[in-house]
């Protein structure tokens, strides 16, 4: 969907438009805001994004592609954890008044921001990887009906994603409401069911957002353009004991908007900036 002129101009989406948003998310699980960020920030995003990613992928290619990792074996998709320095920490990506507006309706205004990482869809890539759902079973094998929604998964394209450059395809509407046990490692093979299912590609302008329970079923594909396809991925999660893992100079964690700060108060505030890392 395509916020208003005055919910982009005022950083505030409508009672309307959050609500709708939220059911969204509960039955189809995602919802698609088109075209948020302003382009000029989303390019210097790309350009920074690049400047890491072009000598880490040089460096680390063997192991990033490695075969044995099927994963990424003929994809060329490359997860690439973020330094949480500017310009990738800015608050229009960590604490963005939509996504926060949504985030606190559906995990709780106590939720926690705790995964800071990309996606990329790498050109060359030859094949799509295998349809999966991105955080495993909460209770592995034994619980045999849907829980609530403990992972909210936020994704900014740094590009335009067309049918060419590598769009992530989602199965929406229901994959994320299956019992608990159905995301355990032991679950029928997802990509054998998708295959007579309806998927669809994540076509979307550069700068746009998207909100997804990390339980619906996805998966990335090949890249047929000559340049990168990465989109930002963050995770909010419900407010739960949990090790933090994002690396928080204090200075910087002081200088973030108060909002910021309160979702990130579980990471490792006072560690130097983290190098970037696959
Ligand atoms: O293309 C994408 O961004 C999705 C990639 C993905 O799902 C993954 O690497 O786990």
């Amino acid at each position: 969907m395509r916020l208003s002129a005055e919910e982009l101009e005022s950083g505030k989406l409508s009672p309307e438009t959050l609500e709708l948003a939220i059911q969204l998310i509960k039955v189809n699980g995602y919802v698609l805001f088109e075209e948020v960020l302003p382009r000029a920030q989303v390019d210097e995003l790309f350009n920074s994004y690049a400047a890491i990613l072009d000598p880490y992928f040089e460096e680390h290619r063997e192991e990033i592609l490695n075969p044995k990792n099927g994963f990424n074996d003929g994809t060329n998709h490359v997860r690439l954890y973020l330094p949480f320095e500017k310009p990738f920490c800015d608050e229009a990506i960590i604490a963005n008044p939509f996504v926060t507006a949504i985030v606190d309706r559906i995990l709780g205004e106590d939720c926690l921001m705790t995964y800071f990482a990309t996606n990329t869809s790498m050109p060359g890539g030859k094949k799509s990887q295998p349809v999966h759902a991105d955080t495993s079973s909460r209770y592995g094998d034994k619980y045999e009906a849907n829980l609530p929604i403990a992972n909210l998964i936020v994704n900014y394209p740094l590009v335009d994603v067309d049918e060419n450059n590598g769009p992530m395809e989602i199965w929406p509407g229901g994959t994320h409401l299956h019992p608990d046990n159905w995301y355990a490692p032991n679950a029928f093979n997802k990509s054998k069911l998708a295959e007579h299912m309806h998927g669809i590609k994540m076509l979307m302008p550069a700068g746009s957002i998207l909100i997804r329970d990390d339980r619906v079923w996805h998966r990335g594909t090949p890249n047929k353009s000559n340049k990168h396809r990465p989109n930002i991925a963050l995770i909010y999660s419900e407010n739960r004991q949990r090790e933090g893992t994002i690396q928080i100079p204090q200075e910087t964690y002081d200088q973030l908007p108060v909002k910021a700060q309160r979702l990130l108060r579980n990471e490792k505030i006072g560690f130097p900036v983290a190098a970037p890392k696959h």
